[in-house]
């Protein structure tokens, strides 16, 4: 069973708890093996929305490329997730970065992801569960990818702000 990493998104309600849910759902197609720590990243590609929480997780899966994206797709969807548009707000997304060392190029389906390389909020907890893994394309680690992008914007989320005024 190859290895998987999928990259998990939320800037839309309870947003740890949706990453929480969708971590929780991925059986019977994925089998859980890590999960990074949450980042809580500026928005990239469209900026005026609110923060996201970002993972990456490492997983297993029987299902072949096609068929894993079906089934995300349909668990985004019973996890609340309502169309909008490129780059927009969204409840929860789950990206396939990287299954096994495959190159994929299909209408609606690349792997490795084509934007892996220029995201900080993917690199930075991909490099967190997989530093030296090269990537299938570029032909260099993920830390090395790391070093070329900015992550000023990419910083560990401890859980929602809580007020330490009295009676607050
Ligand atoms: N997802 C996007 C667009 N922009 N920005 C951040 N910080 N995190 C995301 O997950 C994200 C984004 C489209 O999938
Ligand atoms: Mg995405
Ligand atoms: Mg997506």
């Amino acid at each position: 069973m190859p290895t998987i990493f999928l990259a998990l998104g939320s800037n839309l309600g309870d947003r740890q708890a949706n990453l929480q849910a969708a971590v929780t759902s991925l059986a019977p197609g994925v089998s859980l093996i890590r999960q990074s720590s949450v980042y809580q990243t500026e928005p990239w590609g469209y900026t005026d929305q609110p923060l996201f929480l970002n993972q990456v997780i490492e997983a297993r899966t029987e299902l072949p490329p096609q068929d894993l994206l079906a089934y995300l797709k349909h668990l985004e969807h019973t996890l609340g997730r309502e169309a909008t548009f490129r780059y927009g707000p969204r409840v929860i997304d789950l990206d396939i970065l990287l299954y096994g060392d495959q190159v994929v190029s299909l209408p609606g389906l690349n792997i490795p992801h084509p934007r892996l390389a220029e995201r900080a909020f993917v690199l930075v907890p991909l490099a967190e569960l997989a530093p030296d893994l090269v990537h299938p394309v570029e032909g260099v680690t993920v830390k090395e990818l790391l070093t070329r992008v900015d992550a000023s914007g990419v910083q560990p989320f401890s859980g929602p702000a809580v007020s330490t005024e009295a009676g607050g």
